[in-house]
Order: C-alpha cells, then sequence, then structure tokens
C-alpha cells in the first residue's frame, strides 16, 4: 500500500508540470476521480455515462461479475468485481512459491491481463483470444501471499509476436489495490504513452482506445474473459463459439 500510494503521489507531480498550460498562474491541483485503494465507492460519483461497463454475459465462467473503465487525460481507472465466495478462494489460492521456468523460486500470483487496443483498427495486434485485435498487453499479479498486491506489470506490444516495452523491474506505469471482491487499478497514460511512442511501431493511447482483461487462475487456467457473451457452439466465428466479447470502447474524458 505505501508502494502503490507514492506511485501516484510521483504521477501526480509530473502531471501537474504537463497540465501548466495557463502561463504558470495557480494551476489547479488534479485530484485523481479515483482512489486506488479497493474501496469503490468512489465510483458511484463518476459520470455514469462516460464509464464503460462490462458485465459477465458468460455461463460457465463464473468468477468475474463486472468490470469497468473509466479513463482521465491522465489516468485510464478499471474496476473489477469478483464472486465473493470465489475471491476468497483465489487469494488464498495465491500464496506460497513454485518453481519457475527457469528453475528459480518464485511467488505463486494471481495473474491478470490488460488488453489494449489503442490503434482504433480491431485487425490488427493479436486476433486471438478476442473478437478484436489488440495492440497491448499488461500482465501482472494482482495478488500473492494470500492477499491483494498492487499491480505492476511488465508492458507487451503485438509487432510480429510479443515485444517487452518495460518490465515489471522498472514499473511506474500502473499501480491497483484490493479489498474484499474488488480491485482497482489505475494506468499512468503519460507513463503507457512514453513507452508505447519509444517503440518501433509507436502506438499511444489517443482520445479513444478499447480494453478488456483476461483472467487467470495461479496456475494460468482460464478464468475469465471480458468483456463477454453466451458461448454460441452454432457460430462459425471461433471467439463467438467460446463466448469471447468485443473490448469495451472508451472515451478520455477531458
Ligand atoms: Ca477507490
Ligand atoms: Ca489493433
Amino acid at each position: 500500500m505505501a508502494m502503490a500510494a507514492l506511485v501516484l503521489v510521483s504521477c501526480e507531480k509530473d502531471n501537474k508540470g504537463g497540465k501548466n498550460h495557463n502561463n504558470g498562474g495557480d494551476d489547479e491541483e488534479y485530484v485523481a476521480p479515483i482512489k486506488i485503494d479497493g474501496d469503490v465507492a468512489d465510483w458511484a460519483k463518476l459520470d455514469a455515462t462516460k464509464v464503460a461497463v462490462a458485465k459477465n454475459q458468460h455461463t460457465e465462467w463464473t468468477a468475474v461479475k463486472e468490470i469497468r473503465c473509466y479513463a482521465d487525460e491522465f489516468y485510464a481507472f478499471y474496476y473489477i468485481e469478483f464472486d465473493a465466495a470465489q475471491a476468497k478462494e483465489l487469494l488464498a489460492s495465491a500464496n506460497g512459491q513454485k518453481e519457475n521456468s527457469e528453475g528459480q523460486m518464485e511467488d505463486i500470483e494471481l495473474p491478470i491481463r490488460v488488453n489494449l487496443n489503442t490503434d482504433g483498427e480491431f485487425t490488427s495486434g493479436y486476433t486471438s483470444y478476442s473478437l478484436d485485435g489488440y495492440d497491448f498487453i499488461l500482465e501482472g499479479g494482482i495478488a500473492k501471499g494470500g492477499a491483494w498486491e498492487s499491480f505492476n506489470p511488465n508492458m507487451y506490444q503485438r509487432i510480429d509476436g510479443w515485444v517487452n516495452l518495460s518490465t515489471s523491474e522498472e514499473g511506474g506505469i500502473c499501480e491497483g489495490a484490493g479489498k474484499d471482491n474488488h480491485y482497482e487499478l489505475a494506468i499512468s497514460l503519460s507513463a503507457f504513452n512514453a513507452k508505447a511512442s519509444g517503440s518501433t511501431v509507436p502506438m499511444p493511447i489517443g482520445k479513444t482506445f478499447q480494453t478488456g482483461i483476461r483472467f487467470y487462475t495461479a496456475d494460468w487456467g482460464e478464468l475469465s474473459n471480458m468483456p463477454n457473451t453466451a458461448p454460441n457452439p452454432d457460430s462459425e466465428v471461433k471467439g463467438e463459439q467460446k463466448g469471447w466479447g468485443h473490448l469495451m470502447n472508451v472515451t478520455v474524458v477531458e
């Protein structure tokens, strides 16, 4: 929690400089509309017409009930609601250590992948496991040691395979916090775009983007794709057979 607070403070400092467009007058201090603390009461204060919402419609994936996304010019905020009973089981399962593929011991975590389509095109990027081609993945754990943890992901861009633009050790792109069966996370758009703009295929987040989240068990079993739909076995589209949904469309609020 202490580290998450530090990240937000440093981002606010940077952002204040970026917002200084009235000739150095008394800038209004930016106050994030969502505090990343796992308490989701602040979401009720947002203009609901500007919040993208995806409710679980899948008949087999029941662990995640709903996700939401709201973006202002500094952050993209995410709300995640788990089924209360399954959240307890998932937290308990993200505990202890395991040997990774390189033979080293590492913490068992509950991983997620935040998917972002930043180029406005639905055929470029990664088209498997989503009906829309997304260009970036933020991949990392949200729980370990039996408790929620901050979100400090690796950042990958789809350029002829996945290219790692930033490691979790570098940090500074995201933060997250959970409480009971809710989890909140924020992406710093300036930090994300600094990495995205510096790649061989620059593709920063603009005024609109599309997003979703894939959820996994602690051993990378499929837990849920959000947004989703009820599976349609009669469809000729593989994603529709499996109940994958279209990404949420998010317009940045200025
Ligand atoms: Ca909050
Ligand atoms: Ca794309």
